[in-house]
């Protein structure tokens, strides 16, 4: 059942206030650039948005400050990034709530975003001593190739609500350790968590004497991601968001030739086999689709079901959506939070119009919650929605917890209708036949980013590289090998013998 009752703005501004303080931010009150929150969907305080002068001066500033780090030993700049991780563990709790008030996540997954951050920060720490190149044998008598990895420059991180501070730490903990300095536009919706982080960031950088300027935050608008995006001093553009977003964002930043990193929108599904063990892919199925109430890139949107199956799934995923509860984030039962704004709520439900137009029918959910109580915050139910093909809105990402369900009859067919959407983020499939799971993880199966077996599309851990195929954007970030997009290779030829040898038998002279 939902929650009693919700806490005021008046106390959740007195909670951020508490945490702020805790972790040692003063709030630059005054301004008219607003934190809120979703709990209440009101404002909490007026702050300071950065002017186009403040985004030139930390440009230029992160670019200076690159000059110096890059020659810092890689391990020494590890050391900033452990003494980061430290200082994430101490304020794990005020962190916590900082996430839950702006961007609305009940307790558990706020404090797993934090823990995502320590992670990151723990391989960062490694990488920063195993920023391997290779050694190549060469054609020539006497000669070595090596293939070395350099620094990079500022890189600007452009981030979204959804992951306020998780994808800030990827991108951050991964770049510092990897010599470049950082300058992050955070979501609008999000600013308390992004000066939370900042802070802890600069006091580690005090504290093991590393250049203040590896790291300034622009609290603004679009129009401050956009100098990001055009000041040829940004080497890497990261950027989490919307495909409309990166199809923005792409082009301005290869004109220049820049380099850009993107994280877009996904339309992941999984395909439950009749061979699969259903006690867990329903739990799998409902915490990846309601869970963080739809708006994860990686949230489960649509289900393909063996047609021998479907009935009996359903009717279980009926049952579980009815007895999610929904509410007050900081509650402790409540497992369905607030979207993020009324918007996305006007997003779902002209979704749900739309897809019942063309046939679609809710078979549980759909209905707004706590209004009376909250009008200006968007509690919703999750929805489940059979259809019986993809039609154009299946086949866009709605960032609200609707979940799609398909049926299928063979193999082939359930892997061209996953594959049949234009975004390529996370996948899964659920089946205890290896033979299905190998097929759907090859070549010719899913063609995400992610794809897992036996395990929702979301939760990833950070040890992987993160991200996806076709309107996902193409960019990898987080853990293997993704450190390399924030690094340029040089590759060299080194001659120790005492003649000159042309490759390819060249003679010359
Ligand atoms: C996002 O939604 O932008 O795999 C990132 C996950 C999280 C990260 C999601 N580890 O769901």
């Amino acid at each position: 059942s939902d929650s009693p009752a919700l806490p005021t703005t008046h106390e959740l501004r007195a909670r951020a206030l508490a945490g702020l303080g805790n972790l040692g931010v003063t709030v630059p009150e005054g301004g008219d650039f607003h934190a809120r929150t979703p709990l209440t969907g009101e404002n909490l305080f007026g702050l300071q948005a950065a002017t186009a002068g403040d985004a030139e001066a930390a440009v230029a500033d992160a670019h200076a400050a690159f000059l110096t780090w890059r020659s810092t030993p890689a391990p020494r700049r590890g050391e900033l990034v452990r003494r980061l991780g430290e200082l994430l563990r101490e304020h794990k709790s005020d962190l916590a709530d900082l996430v839950t008030i702006e961007a609305g996540k009940i307790r558990s997954e706020a404090l797993g975003e934090v823990q995502e951050m320590i992670d990151i920060c723990d391989f960062a720490v490694g990488l920063s001593r195993q920023l391997y190149g290779r050694t190549i044998a060469s054609e020539r008598p006497g000669h070595r190739l090596a293939e070395t990895w350099h620094p990079l420059g500022v890189v600007g991180v452009v981030s979204a609500f959804n992951f306020p501070a998780a994808v800030w730490s990827w991108n951050t903990a991964v770049a510092l350790a990897c010599g470049d300095t950082v300058v992050w536009k955070p979501s609008e919706l999000t600013p308390l968590i992004s000066l939370a982080c900042d802070h802890l960031l600069c006091r580690a950088a005090d504290e093991v004497g590393a250049p203040r300027d590896v790291h300034r935050l622009l609290l603004g608008d679009r129009a401050v991601g956009e100098r990001l995006v055009d000041d040829p001093r940004v080497a890497l553009v990261s950027a989490t968001g919307s495909t409309r977003m990166g199809r923005e964002v792409g082009p301005r930043v290869a004109a220049r030739f820049g380099r850009s990193l993107l994280e877009l929108g996904g339309n992941n599904a999984a395909i439950v086999a009749p061979s699969a063990d259903l006690d867990l892919a329903v739990q799998g199925i409902v915490f990846a689709a309601a869970g963080t109430a739809g708006q994860r890139c990686t949230t489960l949107r649509r289900l393909i079901v063996h047609r021998d199956i479907a009935e009996t799934l359903v009717e279980r995923l009926v049952a579980a959506y009815r007895r999610l509860p929904i509410g007050d984030p900081f509650d402790e039962n409540t497992l369905v939070g607030p979207l993020i704004s009324t918007a996305s709520l006007d997003a779902m439900n002209s979704a749900l119009a739309r897809v019942q137009a063309q046939g679609g029918k809710v078979l549980a959910g759909g209905n707004r919650r706590l209004s009376q109580a909250a009008p200006r915050a968007a509690y919703a139910e999750p929805v489940l929605v059979r259809v019986d093909e993809q039609t154009d809105v299946v086949r866009e990402e709605t960032f609200a917890p609707i979940l799609y369900v398909l049926t299928y009859d063979t193999l082939e067919e359930a892997i061209e209708l996953h594959n049949d959407v234009p975004q390529g983020l996370s996948s899964s499939i659920f089946t205890r036949d290896q033979q299905e799971a190998e097929i759907f993880l090859s070549a010719a199966g899913s063609d995400c980013g992610i794809a897992n077996v036996n395990i929702g599309t979301s939760g990833a851990e950070i040890g992987g590289a993160f991200g996806g195929e076709k309107e996902t954007g193409g960019g990898r970030e987080s853990g293997s090998d993704a450190w390399k997009a924030y690094m340029r290779s040089a590759t060299n030829t080194i001659n120790y013998s005492s003649e000159l040898s042309l490759a390819q038998n060249v003679s010359f002279l």
